[in-house]
């Protein structure tokens, strides 16, 4: 299968490597010319503990240059999903399937109106830490779900499925990816904003009670949001928030990554989405209220605007 990976973060970047490492010729689309021609000279750089080992991808802003994949991964950011849709429309007019990999859930309306292509959905509990361009630190092994929304399967998925766990990524089609993404979601509500808020890694919030019992609440908050909406969500989803935190101990989160690299974050799609699907269902949520406007301010003073 020939895979393309849209988005060269973190998370883009631990999977071209990966697959690379398994002996597959992987793909990675960027937006930014010079990223690009750095990934395609050098590599990606995977770091797992004190080990490094590059492996050889090819990189392009061209999507003419990579036409034919039949899977095509998208690893950006919630907010860029419409950005990646456009710039891959040349290769979504092949047929590929499309694979939707982010935190959240404000890419779901963007891709039911507008992915071109099939697509599924896939959340990971993995975690990946960028260090600098095409530098990635695995930051902890984690289950990755894949899944139809609402549209028809795919056969390709399977086949999908099969390479990721053969590259040593576990991977299974879930049967309710809509579960499975609010699963993610509340792991997310519960690490991404506190880990910005104190600039610390994932693992260090177990040791911070005041941390720990805002992770509870947020949670909790976002549990009922879910409940709500007739979600069915996986039973304790505090106690797996805090079993992420301990397996992704060392990982540095997407958003505290993006506070720090002066990017825009995630809150408003995970956080902030809780809060306003909370008001529709008059359901309280001011810990979560209380988190945006935190990482909102925290990102806003990073970022000097
Ligand atoms: O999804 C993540 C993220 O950082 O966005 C977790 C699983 C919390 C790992 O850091």
């Amino acid at each position: 299968m020939r895979i393309t990976i849209v988005g060269p973060g973190a998370l883009g970047c631990l999977l071209a490597a990966l697959f690379s490492k398994a002996g597959h010729q992987v793909s990675l689309l960027d937006h930014q010319v010079s990223r690009a021609a750095l990934l395609d000279r050098k590599g990606v750089c995977l770091v797992e503990g004190s080990r490094r080992q590059v492996y050889a991808v090819r990189a392009t802003t061209k999507p003419a240059a990579i036409a034919g994949s039949e899977a095509l991964l998208l690893c950006v950011k919630s907010a860029d999903v419409i950005n990646a849709l456009a710039q891959t429309a040349p290769l979504i007019k092949e047929g590929p399937l499309l694979v939707s990999m982010q935190n959240g859930l404000r890419h779901l309306p963007i891709l039911q109106d507008s992915a071109g292509a099939p697509w599924a959905l896939a959340v990971t509990a993995m975690g990946a830490t960028l260090a600098t361009p095409g530098v990635v630190r695995f930051g902890g092994a984690g289950f990755t779900h894949f899944g139809f929304l609402k549209q028809a399967a795919d056969e390709r998925l399977a086949v999908l499925v099969e390479l990721f766990n053969a590259a040593g990524m576990r991977a299974g089609i879930s049967p309710d990816i809509e579960a499975a993404v609010w699963d993610k979601l509340l792991i997310n509500v519960g690490v991404n904003a506190l880990t910005a808020i104190y600039d610390c890694p994932n693992g260090k919030l177990l040791a911070l009670p005041k941390a720990r019992e805002t992770m509870r609440q947020a949670v909790l908050e976002a549990a009922a949001v879910a409940e709500a909406r007739g979600i069915k969500i996986s039973p304790d989803p505090v106690g797996r928030t805090l079993a992420v935190c301990r397996a992704t101990a060392g990982n540095i989160s997407s958003m505290l990554q993006d506070v720090r690299q002066g990017r825009g974050t995630e809150v408003e799609a995970i956080n902030g989405e809780i809060v306003r699907l909370a008001a529709t269902f008059n359901i309280p949520a001011p810990v979560n209220e209380r988190l945006t406007s935190l990482v909102l301010n925290i990102s806003t003073s990073r970022s000097g605007g």
